[in-house]
């Protein structure tokens, strides 16, 4: 290792090297993009239609007569799609210059860099003096009006890097009515003629208020979305992944195989490892179809079964039993982030503890001390659910009792699910033992793999995917249409088969309960119960179980031919 730097440290110029060989290398990759979004000149705005053959709606409608009220002036707007001059659709683009914001929220996930590296490429392939400016540390920095220009040499060595530090992220969302018009102020006083926010589906949702209020205002600032996260969660007839699931999959795939492969060395522990992903439990499915590990957790299984966190542990309980009359006292178990909140009795007592905490939030930070808290909040709770806290191992239990995020729910990522999993799991197998049920040995580890994906080097897919996103974004800017989300389309083929299209924000919304209240939110999607990748798991998770079937994927290739996947 040492060697290595040792050698590469004589190829170096006497200043200090920010970046490394593989950054510097991978700087020089050339994304590849739909040839259409490189020929701006030819492009003409074609409408989309909103239901499927059969005449069903493509996108969501649930309590579409609140959202129509909430949005009156974004409500009817229809998808769009960028075709070539050939179609028939008559609409071309005008190509005049843009100075246009851009902001990056929530967490990290790869690729943001290149959404925005294509969206200056392609303003500046609009007009040569179109502007590009970067708003610093998420909403809170647009907000506080803390931007920075961005031009191609500023994002230079930026090209196909992970991360988001080019800008900073956070948390912050608009909310208040003073909010919304302090951000028209700043976007105004900055002469910007559109916003993209790169963000998630409470982003996105964000971007949808916020181009409604615009409009409202008679404001000519249009606000666009890009879909961002590596939970991979927004999804639906026209999105079919956001960028940064593929890389943050591959990488947690990479290390989970590395750990299998650790368990059928030493043969002496399980290792129980918890995955990111909020909600859905799409990174641990993906995951786990590449690697094969023993135990796979489904969130959304778990609930569709109403299965108890008893009976899940009893179900770990009969793998692990069953392994070790074949002398298998190890594996290999994955378990999502947002388990917690999918399991029945956990979900009610996470719903209970987060309104207390919401409604008597100074009363309990006033109390010194986790005993004095978890008193008040037995008083406090139903008793099944005071039965259920009361179960939970002490740790879990402070853990639920930390801060809420911004929307008033606990922060998943800091329940240790994995840890609590194996707790309950060796006090049940002590109990099979004493019983006779149980002759082997229960060794554990637990791992969280995070946020060892999001900052990630992106994949050529998700280079190639955030990079075509930005390009669109710019695109819906030359459009001058507001509240639409940039959308590529045909993931699955070639560059030059896929489409470029703008959907609407408010099509993409259902009304969900946040804080008590009736919210309207970009829905999020679920693991699909009857969807192939999940029937793939079913058809396979016995053998996985009871055998050894762990598959080494490596760590992600960035040169050298792609590979067929199988699944
Ligand atoms: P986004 O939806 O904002 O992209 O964030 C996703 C995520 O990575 C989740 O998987 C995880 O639960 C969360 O961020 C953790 O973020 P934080 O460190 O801010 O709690």
């Amino acid at each position: 290792m040492l060697f290595v730097f040792e050698h590469w440290k004589e190829t170096l110029s006497v200043t200090v090297k920010t970046i490394s060989v593989m950054q510097t290398a991978r700087t020089d990759y050339v994304p590849r993009m739909p040839p259409t979004l490189g020929k701006l000149a030819d492009l003409r705005l074609a409408e989309l239609p909103t239901t499927a053959a059969g005449g069903a709606p493509l996108l969501g409608t649930e309590g579409s007569s609140h959202l129509r009220e909430l949005f009156p002036l974004t409500w009817q707007q229809r998808p769009i799609q960028f075709v070539g001059a050939t179609h028939t659709s008559t609409q071309a683009l005008p190509l005049r210059s843009h100075k246009v914001g851009v902001v990056f929220s929530g967490g990290p996930a790869p690729g943001g860099h290149n959404v925005v590296w294509g969206l200056c490429a392609a303003l500046l392939d609009l007009a040569k003096d179109s502007e590009l400016w970067g708003f610093c540390g998420g909403i809170g920095g647009l907000l506080s009006d803390q931007a920075k220009r961005l031009d191609l040499e500023a994002l230079k060595d930026f090209r196909n890097a992970g991360g988001f530090d080019l800008l900073g992220t956070g948390r912050a969302k608009l909310e208040t009515a003073e909010q919304f018009a302090a951000c028209g102020r700043v976007l105004e006083q900055r002469g910007l003629d559109a916003l993209v926010i790169i963000g998630g589906d409470d982003s996105n949702t964000n971007a949808a208020f916020l181009a409604e209020y615009l409009l409202g205002t008679q404001s000519k600032i249009r606000v666009l979305g890009v879909p961002k996260t590596i939970d991979g969660d927004i999804k639906n007839a026209f999105i079919e992944a956001t960028f940064g699931f593929d890389t943050a999959a591959k990488v947690y795939a990479d290390l989970v195989a590395n750990i299998a492969r650790d368990a059928i060395s030493t043969r002496k522990y399980y290792h129980f490892i918890r995955l990111m992903g909020r909600s859905a439990s799409h990174l641990t499915l993906e995951a786990g179809l590449l690697t094969q590990p023993n135990f796979i957790i489904i969130g959304e299984d778990v609930a569709a079964r109403r299965q108890t966190l008893r009976e899940l542990v009893e179900e770990l309980g009969e793998m692990v039993k069953s392994r070790a009359k074949s002398g298998r006292n190890y594996g290999v178990v994955l378990v999502p982030e947002g388990l917690i909140e999918f399991i029945p009795e956990m979900r009610t007592l996470l719903g209970q503890t987060n309104a207390i905490l919401a409604d008597h939030r100074d009363y309990i930070a006033s109390l010194s001390g986790f005993t004095a808290q978890s008193e008040f909040l037995h008083g406090k709770l139903s008793r099944d659910c005071s039965h259920t806290f009361a179960s939970l191992p002490i740790d879990i239990q402070r853990q639920m009792l930390m801060d809420r995020d911004p929307h008033g729910n606990v922060v998943v990522s800091r329940i240790e699910t994995e840890k609590l999993l194996i707790e309950l799991l060796a006090a049940h197998l002590n109990e099979e033992k004493s019983c006779g049920r149980y002759s082997g040995t229960f060794g554990s580890h637990h791992h969280f793999f995070g946020y060892e994906g999001r900052c990630a080097l992106p994949s050529n897919f998700d280079a190639d995917y955030a990079y075509s996103l930005g390009r669109v974004a710019g695109l819906l800017v030359a459009a001058g249409v507001t509240g639409y989300m940039a959308v590529l389309s045909g993931l699955s083929r070639a560059a030059d088969e896929q489409q470029a299209l703008g959907v609407p924000l408010t099509a993409m919304m259902n009304l969900e309960l946040r804080h008590g209240r009736v919210t309207p939110v970009i829905s999020r999607a679920l693991v699909d119960l009857s969807g192939a990748a999940w029937n793939y798991l079913v058809a396979h998770r016995q053998a996985w179980a009871s055998g050894d079937h762990y598959q080494m994927v490596g760590p992600i290739q960035y040169f050298g031919p792609s590979l067929a996947v199988c699944h």
